[in-house]
């Protein structure tokens, strides 16, 4: 069976589990703190160098990191992932897009705030009008598309959904973007979440 080494309070790692439980692929979730270190004792960077979770065993044991490469990996040949060649590479767009414009600035500054309790003026200050220009991309693609590609639900609705849901958590208003609040819902009654904001 898939083992998933996850923190709940990681959209990265709950990407896996959506993926898991949308496909019907059954898994053994080991809760693994950032917080606490977990991911840097022996046996964790052992398994990943990186230090960091998501980290997945496949039940040949072979090792697998990196949220979006697990999730590709899981919905091999699923309708998550478009035939469609053009649609695919579309796919794929939204996904390098999430790791270095959109995670790196909603996430970071939800973990700044939420998790490590800092005061606005300790975090940086370019985040902010980085995430608000984040979430207005989003909003004008969700102008003209029901979802990010291919008119259904897919991994790039996944991968960003699994922040987008949580911004408020990194001081963005959400409600300035709402096209994006009627997607995250449309998205989370999809993947059966209960409503995040
Ligand atoms: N790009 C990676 C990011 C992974 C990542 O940053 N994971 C965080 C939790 S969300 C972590 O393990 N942080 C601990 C660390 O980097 O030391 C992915 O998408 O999986």
């Amino acid at each position: 069976m898939l083992t998933i080494y996850g923190d709940s309070i990681s959209g990265n790692c709950l990407k896996v589990k959506f993926v898991c439980d949308r496909l019907g692929i059954a898994y053994r979730w080991i809760e693994t703190s950032v917080l606490k270190g977990e991911t840097r004792t022996p046996e964790f960077l052992g398994m990943n160098p990186a230090g960091q979770v998501p980290t997945v065993k496949l039940s040949d044991g072979r090792v697998l990191s990196q949220s979006n490469a697990i999730m590709l990996h899981l919905a091999e040949g699923s309708d998550l992932i478009p035939s469609d060649a053009y649609e695919r590479a579309l796919m794929f767009q939204w996904l390098f897009w999430e790791q270095y414009s959109h995670e790196t600035v909603i996430a970071v500054r939800r973990f700044h705030k939420t998790y490590l309790k800092k005061a606005d003026a300790d975090i940086d200050p370019a985040l902010l009008p980085k995430g608000e220009r984040v979430l207005a991309v989003m909003n004008d693609h969700l102008a003209r598309h029901r979802y990010f590609v291919g008119g259904k639900l897919g991994l790039a609705d996944i991968a960003l959904v699994a922040y987008t849901r949580w911004a408020d958590q990194g001081g963005f208003d959400l409600a300035r973007a709402p096209r994006v609040q009627d997607w995250i819902a449309r998205v989370e009654q999809d993947l059966g979440l209960a409503r995040a904001a």
